[in-house]
């Protein structure tokens, strides 16, 4: 049985090392994060995905959590590139202290994968380096460069159902980094070479930047017009080769809002990513103007923010564009009380429905989570001072909020003209 050593055991790493357990790998899961591996040796889940529970039960007899890195056949490294902000480069301290750990125990014919998503040239100009201080050779060792794909909220499904893409040193090296996924990936296996996979991870994560941001922008300029943008995108992506996204309170996430700056860092000739960054960004800041529009003229006022989520039915909090929305009204002069059922931890306190609702003027839903659906705006109202409602999904039934009796305005609805 081969021997594969996952360093980091977050989002990705973690559910990883689960599937590569479960189809017969023994598997070694490394985090520097204490914590994370005493819990994982005590049977607890560092965070909450769909199967994971199930997966982890199912893998457990192959796989061992460790805080120190052991000699493997396989080194899989999924640890986090976090934008530094200062210099629009990711800080890459993660990966490199995970390499300098493999470069100690790196043997001929080992095969290293980075899987975290790094700048285009990135491999060959800072990882392979690293990893021939070991006083090994690249083609001594094999090396490839497989961005993941999954979504949160979807991970293992997304996992073994997406098609993937291996980029290799050498041909042997994609070959050999194939057969590793393919014990679990049931979608095809695209091998090409390491600087193309890099690229491909940073262009798709910006295409849906841009798309999300016409998405935002459309919602505006349908504002200006008096017209309902949902009613006219679900009209617009009647036409076969339309599929418009949903405009939002913004875009958070730990990959959508700073993979672009990765891919045009050094770039002189982009123009449409930054803008579409730029777009998404904003995006905060115009709900925040629709909300004062509502509340116009009320004496200290206090919102409700239902959802601190990044996106609808997850736990992560990374990058949410409710951060910025908070701290704007909060310099606004408003009250802001949060409430959110599915995240533990958050800057605000995060308080229960009732709380968060108590003498609110105003409630902002920020954040798709389906179980806001349940809520019973009749119950919600009878504990507001006012009864106003800011929907930036579009996700409730406003029907039923203006039955009882709520001032209801949707991001995009075109009704202030
Ligand atoms: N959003 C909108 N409108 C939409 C869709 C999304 O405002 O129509 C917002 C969400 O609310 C969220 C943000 O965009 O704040 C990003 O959410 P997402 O669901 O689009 O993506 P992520 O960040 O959860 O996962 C993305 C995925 N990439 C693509 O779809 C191209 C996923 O496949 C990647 O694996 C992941 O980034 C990653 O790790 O790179």
């Amino acid at each position: 049985m081969k021997r594969i050593c996952v360093l980091g055991l977050g989002y990705i790493g973690l559910p990883t090392a689960l599937l590569l357990a479960s189809s017969g790998f023994e598997v070694v899961g490394v985090d520097i994060n204490r914590k994370i591996v005493e819990n994982l040796k005590n049977g607890i889940l560092p965070f909450s995905e769909p199967g994971l529970e199930e997966l982890f039960a199912k893998a457990h007899k192959n796989f061992e959590a460790e805080e120190k890195i052991e000699p493997a056949d396989i080194y899989l490294i999924a640890a986090p590139t976090p934008l530094d902000k200062y210099v629009d480069v990711p800080d890459m301290k993660y990966v490199k202290s995970a390499l300098e750990s493999i470069g100690s125990v790196l043997e001929p014919g080992n095969l290293v994968i980075l899987e975290s998503t790094v700048p285009v040239g990135t491999c060959e100009r800072f990882v392979i380096p690293i990893l021939e201080k070991s006083g090994l050779r690249a083609g001594e060792f094999h090396f490839a460069y497989c961005p993941e794909r999954a979504i949160p909220g979807r991970t293992l499904y997304e996992m073994v159902h997406n098609d993937r893409i291996i980029g290799g040193i050498d041909r042997t090296s994609a070959e050999i980094a194939g057969e590793v996924y393919s014990s679990f990936v049931k979608g095809s296996i695209y091998l090409t070479n390491v600087r193309t996979a890099e690229f491909v991870k940073l262009i798709e994560n910006a295409y849906r930047d841009v798309n999300i941001a016409f998405a935002n922008e459309i919602a505006q300029i349908a504002e200006e017009l008096g017209i309902n943008v949902w009613e006219a995108i679900e009209l617009a992506n009647k036409h076969p080769r339309v599929n418009i996204l949903r405009p939002g309170p913004g875009v958070g996430g730990h990959c959508i809002p700073i993979d672009p700056f990765f891919l045009v860092s050094n770039s002189l000739r982009s123009r449409l990513i930054p803008l579409a960054r730029e777009i998404n960004d904003q995006m905060p800041n115009y709900v925040l103007k629709k909300v004062k529009e509502m509340l116009l003229g009320l004496k200290d006022p206090t919102i409700t923010v239902l959802g601190v989520a990044y996106k609808g039915n997850v736990d992560d909090t990374r990058e949410t564009p409710a951060l910025k929305f908070i701290k704007l009204a909060e310099n606004e002069g408003f009250r802001v009380k949060v409430h959110d059922p599915l995240v533990r931890n958050f800057e605000y306190p995060l308080l229960s429905l009732e709380e968060a609702v108590k003498d609110s003027d105003c409630l902002v839903v920020i954040t798709d989570h389906d179980v806001f659906r349940d809520i019973k705006p009749e119950e919600v109202a009878k504990l507001m001072r006012n009864r106003n409602l800011f929907d930036a999904r579009n996700l409730l039934n406003h029907e039923k909020w203006r039955k009882a009796g709520f001032r209801v305005r949707v991001i995009g609805d075109g009704s202030s003209l």
